[in-house]
């Protein structure tokens, strides 16, 4: 439904329009999404294969999670030839298929850029590693170590200490993540070189845009200073925007990115409000949008222990205070990314929803309208558009069917976990932090990862259709249940909803370009904001519980009587009430 008259891509100073702003972005996690050849492994061609399933969600923009040459010690993250393409997902000309095909259908492609750091199995540092006098030495961070310890006391994100010691030179490198991903340094002037030469390659194939990993760590504190030990004994290595990022950025946007009409977004953990507006400033000089990480539990509000290894949650009013910051601080003067999950992040629906039978449709739903009526580019990750659910379910009993053989014996042992970042944790904290194996146990089932990365759920044959091997990581169990098969066909369904929500963004000049406000902020149930574009008006409301909560008056007031249900996830509304998760967006005119 179009309430209000738009034309998509019109030039507009005043709103200083752009594609990117107005385009949804699918994120796709290769290993994860569809297996064409048995191996139990996504590939390439398992993608192209569903490219008509992404066209008739109506999304705009892939953005392709790591299909790089790799030893997958971080499945992809960790990149030993940024010019191939890993031998299980394929070869580089089943990606230029894919992505010929793509272009075809109207969707653009976005690769993940990892260059923060390389595999130590890339050839650069298999060089660097030889001696002091290599000509690829400096291109890692190589460090004496100090009274015979590490150089000084940083953590990696994955545990233990960010160094590791290398015999063949009597040095240790840096890594912020596994050991098998050392850091690049990024004050070489060679290394920029060669990553901006890398990246032209790439746009000259063809492609639409770049994700840039942990792009915020890139530059290194002056000295590299100790930091404050935490519960492990490590620091953190206040690496998050160093003293050089915006000139190295600045630098890539005139060497590479400006040549190009590209989408670009960096991830940027650690960011805060004042950085993320040099980051994605409106002035194009560095990044179209960042991510940033305090509304999923990476900012000070979180007040979580070791790390991101605490469940509990943030009350509503503060998630509601943290994004609005983001709506109205960046607004005219940079742009959001908008999200709720990721491949590291547990699923949305279960995290910050419901996913017990009765409430997961509903709730998820409720979700998607939350977040796709704010202003920003939104992103959703793959199954998101169906309500899949985290690996281990709480409420499985709801589920279970005895036809259908659903049982709940996926995910309560370690041996079901692949992510290195969660069963290296499992380690250090069950044998240095005193945590037990059952409270460890509810971390990874509440938060590991892997939540994400269970196979696409395609439809109700073995392993979900994903694949007709064994897959690298055992499928969510309530597949027969939930997959896209039995939800493409049902209008009630979480994609159709999602499939209504990208729709009525293309549509609606409102939902991209109106300014954001925050109605109600105390409210412990309730989200409800609105959006503004001269005298249109949109109005947000979202009930964040399952209980029925009235809806304050002050905003019942404004609804005015012939304003118009864009999209609401009940059949029937009540007066004056949410029901149960219920999510409502009106439209009118001043
Ligand atoms: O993640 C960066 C990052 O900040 C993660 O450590 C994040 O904090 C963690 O995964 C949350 O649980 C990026 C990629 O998205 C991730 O998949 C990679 O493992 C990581 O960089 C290293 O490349
Ligand atoms: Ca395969």
């Amino acid at each position: 439904m179009q309430v209000f008259k738009y034309e998509r891509g019109k030039e507009d100073t005043v709103l200083n329009k752009a594609w990117w702003k107005e385009a949804v972005v699918y994120q796709i996690y290769p290993r994860s999404f569809m297996d064409s050849n048995g191996d139990g492994i996504g590939d390439l061609n398992g993608i192209t294969e569903k490219l008509e399933y992404l066209k008739e969600l109506g999304i705009d923009v892939i953005w392709l999670s790591p299909v790089y040459q790799s030893p997958n010690d971080d499945n992809g993250y960790d990149i030993s030839d940024y010019q191939a393409i890993m031998e299980e997902f394929g070869t580089m000309e089943d990606y230029d298929r894919m992505l010929a095909r793509a272009h075809e259908l109207g969707i653009k492609i976005m690769m993940d850029l990892v260059v923060n750091h390389t595999s130590d199995e890339h050839a650069w540092f298999v060089e660097s590693r030889k001696s002091v006098d290599n000509p690829y030495r400096d291109f890692y961070i190589w460090r004496k170590g100090k009274d015979g310890k590490e150089p000084n006391n940083w953590g990696s994100c994955f545990s233990g200490s960010a160094w590791k010691y290398d015999p063949q030179t009597d040095m240790y490198f840096l890594h912020l993540f596994s050991k098998k991903q050392p850091d690049l340094n990024w004050d070489n002037p060679k290394v920029r070189d060669q990553v901006f030469e890398m990246m032209n390659w790439w746009c000259e194939k063809g492609i639409d845009g770049f994700r840039m990993d942990v792009i915020s760590l890139i530059s290194k504190p002056e000295g590299l200073p100790d930091g404050i030990p935490g519960e492990t004994g490590y620091a953190d290595s206040g690496c998050a925007t160093g003293p050089h990022v915006h000139e190295y950025l600045k630098e890539m946007n005139r060497k590479v990115l400006s040549h190009y009409d590209l989408i670009t977004v960096g991830e940027a953990s650690g960011v805060t409000l004042e950085e993320a507006k040099k980051y994605a400033n409106a002035d194009g000089s560095e990044l179209n949008m960042v991510f940033q990480f305090e509304h999923t539990g990476g900012g000070p509000e979180a007040d979580n222990h070791y790390g991101k290894w605490d469940s509990h949650k943030m009350p509503l009013p503060v998630w509601k205070k943290i994004l609005s910051r983001w709506q109205t601080g960046l607004e005219g003067k940079a742009w959001n990314s908008l999200f709720l999950s990721n491949h590291d992040q547990p699923r949305s629906v279960s995290w910050f929803g419901n996913d017990s039978e009765q409430y997961r449709e509903i709730s998820a739903k409720m979700l998607g309208t939350c977040l796709h009526m704010m202003q920003g580019t939104p992103y959703v990750y793959q199954g998101e558009e169906l309500g899949m659910t985290n690996a281990y379910m709480e409420n499985i009993a709801d589920y279970q069917g005895e036809e259908l053989g659903m049982c709940n014996a996926y995910f309560d042992q370690l041996e079901d976990y692949r992510d290195i970042e969660s069963l290296n944790a499992y380690k250090e904290l069950t044998e240095t932090c005193g945590v037990s194996h059952e409270e460890m146990m509810g971390y990874l089932k509440r938060i590991s990862r892997d939540n994400a990365r269970t196979p696409m759920q395609w439809d109700d044959s073995a392993n979900a259709g994903f694949t007709t091997g064994t897959p690298w990581i055992k499928v969510n169990s309530n597949y027969p249940k939930v997959n896209a098969k039995q939800e493409v066909s049902d209008p009630d369904s979480v994609f159709s909803y999602y499939k209504k929500l990208i729709r009525l963004r293309h549509e609606n000049e409102i939902i991209v370009y109106g300014d954001y406000e925050l109605l109600a902020p105390e409210d412990e149930a309730l989200f409800i904001y609105t959006r503004m574009l001269g005298t249109q008006r949109l109005m947000v409301l979202c009930n964040f519980t399952e209980k029925e909560v009235s809806i304050p008056a002050e905003v019942t007031e404004q609804i005015p009587a012939d304003a118009k249900l864009l999209i609401g996830n009940y059949s029937k509304q009540k007066e004056k009430v949410l029901q149960a998760y219920e999510a409502r967006v009106y439209a009118y005119h001043l």
